[in-house]
């Protein structure tokens, strides 16, 4: 099941993942992050094997590549203040332009640094999602873990097992190996 992070740089993808992956926050971001790793969760009683795909620092020249949005099942649309919201349109309209013409990945807002003051009312993030079929939003915190777990838990629980099938990126689309750690 290929998941994909996407948002403006700083917004807490990376962080995010490493809350998700290791429950763990270190605010000196690895300069090396690895672009794929994958973490197993139950759900519908079986296991899901959710591949979290990181953009990994290509986000800041917006030159990411075709192969990385292509064949998402889900996408986690990251943002953490107005900017980063008011962003959020370019990397849907970029994720969508990837997608072969039938496929959309399921979507799922993340409002990361909850910690910090809001810049954007529950109203207006309501309004976005409804406009833009995004299925659920958190308020999230890679910094005190605050709604990760419940955030990733909600995704793994409503990808269809049918999602899983279409799912494991096929060996020209898979990340040069270097780059592929499983945590
Ligand atoms: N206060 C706060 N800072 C965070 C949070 N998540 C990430 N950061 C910080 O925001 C910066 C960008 O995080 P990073 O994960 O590299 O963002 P990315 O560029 O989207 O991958 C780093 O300095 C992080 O330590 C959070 O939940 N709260
Ligand atoms: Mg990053």
């Amino acid at each position: 099941m290929k998941v994909i992070l996407v948002g403006e740089a700083n917004s807490g993808k990376s962080s995010l993942l490493m809350r998700f992956l290791r429950d763990r926050f270190d605010s000196s971001v690895p300069t090396v992050a690895p672009e794929c790793a994958s973490r197993t969760v139950e759900a519908h009683s079986s296991t899901i094997k959710l591949c979290m795909w990181d953009i990994a620092g290509q986000e800041r020249f917006r030159s990411v590549a075709k192969s990385y949005y292509r064949n998402a099942a889900a996408a986690l649309l990251v943002c953490c203040d107005r900017a980063s919201f008011n962003a959020l349109p370019y990397w849907l309209r970029e994720l969508q332009q990837a997608q072969p013409s039938d496929a959309q990945p399921r979507l799922v807002l993340l409002f990361n640094k909850c910690d910090e003051p809001a810049q954007v009312d529950d109203a207006e993030i309501a309004l976005f999602c409804a406009r833009h079929n995004v299925e659920r939003w958190y308020r999230v915190s890679a910094k005190t873990g605050e709604r990760v777990q419940e955030a990733f838990r909600y995704l793994a629980e409503s990808l269809r097992p049918s999602d899983a099938e279409a799912d494991e990126p096929s060996l020209e689309q898979a990340p040069p190996r270097r780059w592929c750690a499983v945590l």
